[in-house]
């Protein structure tokens, strides 16, 4: 693919690209991350307060909540892997969870 944001990093480009980012992991090829808030109303803010940024970035995770847990995972599905642009997306959210958590 011409976009390098847009190629598939290897697996140690990956775990040297995450290792800044608490808390995530390599789980199935994607980025997983699984936080935990104080109640369904912060975890819904998190993701309500990421949406915005998500549409504008127009890369997507793919997520769950259950109460006030959300379980993330992140892969380029144009790319069939993990991409910049997952990395980026995971420091994204990061920065969001970390004012919440
Ligand atoms: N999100 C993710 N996670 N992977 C993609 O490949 C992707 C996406 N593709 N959001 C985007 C939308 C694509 O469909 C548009 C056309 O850029």
């Amino acid at each position: 693919m011409a976009n390098s944001a847009q190629e598939k990093l290897t697996d140690a480009a990956i775990l040297t690209a995450i290792a800044p980012l608490p808390g995530w992991t390599v789980k199935n090829g994607k980025l997983h991350r699984e936080y935990k808030f104080a109640d369904f109303a912060h975890a819904l803010g998190f993701m309500m307060t990421a949406a915005p940024s998500i549409e504008k970035m127009d890369h997507h995770p793919e997520w769950a909540n259950v109460y006030s847990r959300v379980t993330v995972d992140l892969m380029t599905h144009d790319a069939g892997g993990i991409t910049r642009k997952d990395v980026e997306l995971a420091g994204l959210l990061e920065g969001i969870a970390k004012k919440l958590l």
